[in-house]
């Protein structure tokens, strides 16, 4: 076994310009082991809490007490221990914090040290991150399919729009490289239409393009439009995907589209999108209705499930429980991961595991604050089978997730992507079907 020695935490600052928890783990043979933080703006009520000083300096945000955190209690309970006993580590660290969304040390300040310490084990087994959690969960590593924001919307745009992504992915793509050129076209085009329209206006948090619409459908459509620029039939090789984050606009049933003025019931906001379902070749939808309407949800998934990729953020959590319920209750089909939602790396890959136990899709996530980390890209390559969501095609703290993705190409080779099979469920794995 080699020990951990040391456990340290440093204030770094995310995309955002906020400040955040880096961690620097090191092994008595020396090897180092570095996470840092990210953070949500769009975030689910039960998810880990993202414990900030609160105050008048850096409008409350400062990471004070996380890193008090790291450098205290956790520091305290992690030396010495076998860096390679990832569930003890992690268990470790929750016995000290009784709270359900740890909100004693902060879900910032667990989530950089349990990343920091998978990290470390890598290095010291000498293997690359997403080599290492293949083999230590012992699932067949695959490169991921990305979906990828080229309009922001919502918590991440102003509240510009209700919606809060419009993405699209490339499951007709033959391997990672193919996805990264289209989604570039595509992103251009889709800029291109704004310039045209006198509609270019910069760029939302994630680095998708500012949504200056007229309605939350206009956005649907210029995105079908900039896939068509793009020399694309939309539907054939790409398809959109939709982050409609509902939570942000509305709760127990009662939904609210600022844009257009409207107010809705749970079962219009449904009938709204299911019109969008059938008009738009959209084949996943992230969060379509509120995270307290499970009603909702389960009227979507038992409406919709049959076609479309239905996935939890905000609705589960990250929370492999909340994934057995709601499978068992008939609600989403598909669960996002963020690491940071759970706190830790082991109920992380509990949750991801889950869903794929479940016949589930599997979607590791980034959050719209994030750095230049990029575990995500291992993690999800490394679990394998899955899904990678990390904001738009622009800026490096999204840029260096895809570009890490195509470093881990390089080692698994191009007939690692895992291509549409992650559809294959939906509306476009169907089309596949009958095709072949
Ligand atoms: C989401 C994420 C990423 P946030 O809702 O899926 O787009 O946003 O990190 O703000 O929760
Ligand atoms: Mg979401």
């Amino acid at each position: 076994m080699t020990a951990i020695a040391s456990v340290k935490g440093r204030r770094v600052w995310d995309s955002r310009g906020n400040p955040t928890v880096e961690v620097d783990v090191v092994l008595e043979n020396g090897v180092l082991g570095r996470a840092i933080a990210p953070a949500g703006a769009s975030r689910g009520t039960r998810e880990a809490i993202d414990l900030r000083d609160g105050g008048a300096a850096l409008r409350g945000m400062d990471v004070k007490r996380a890193l008090a955190s790291v450098n205290g209690p956790i520091a305290h309970a992690l030396i010495g221990r076998d860096v390679a006993d990832q569930a003890r580590v992690d268990a470790a660290i929750l016995a000290l914090d009784a709270s359900p969304l740890k909100e004693s040390l902060g879900g910032n300040a667990t989530v950089a040290v349990s990343l920091a310490v998978l990290h470390a084990a890598a290095a010291d087994a000498r293997r690359p991150l997403w080599r290492h959690v293949a083999d230590h969960y012992g699932t067949d590593a695959s490169l991921p399919l990305p979906e990828i924001q080229i309009f922001g919307g919502g918590a991440h745009a102003g509240r510009r729009v209700d919606i809060q992504d419009f993405m699209i992915m490339v499951p007709g793509a033959r391997n990672f490289d193919e996805v990264m050129e289209i989604t570039s076209e595509v992103y251009f085009a889709a800029g291109d239409i704004m310039a045209q329209k006198g509609r270019m206006a910069g760029v939302a948090d994630e680095g998708g393009w500012w949504p200056v619409f007229d309605s939350n459908e206009e956005a649907l459509e210029t995105l079908v439009a900039a896939i068509e620029k793009a020399g694309e039939k939309p539907g054939d090789r790409v398809v959109i995907s939709l982050d409609i984050a509902a939570s942000e606009f509305g709760s127990k049933g009662a939904y609210r589209l600022a844009l257009e003025d409207r107010s809705m019931d749970s079962a219009a906001l449904i009938d709204m999108l299911g019109g969008w379902l059938d008009a738009y070749p959209i084949a996943s939808i992230e969060d379509p209705v509120g995270e307290d309407d499970v009603a909702g949800m389960i009227e979507f998934t038992r409406r919709f499930g049959d076609r479309v990729q239905i996935i939890g953020d905000d609705y589960l959590v990250t929370n492999a429980a909340l994934v057995d319920e709601a499978a068992e209750a008939g609600a989403c089909n598909a669960v996002l991961v963020k690491v940071n939602q759970a706190g830790t790396v082991t109920e992380s890959v509990e949750t991801f595991l889950a869903a794929r136990a479940r016949g589930w899709g599997a979607i590791v996530s980034a959050r719209s604050g994030e750095t230049e980390d990029v575990s995500i890209s291992h993690l999800s390559t490394g679990l394998g089978g899955g899904q990678l969501k990390v904001g738009s095609f622009t800026r490096s703290e999204r840029m260096v997730k895809w570009n890490e993705c195509l470093r881990i190409q390089d080692d698994l080779g191009q007939a690692s992507f895992v291509g549409g099979a992650p559809l294959a469920a939906t509306w476009w794995g169907a089309k596949q079907k009958e095709t072949t």
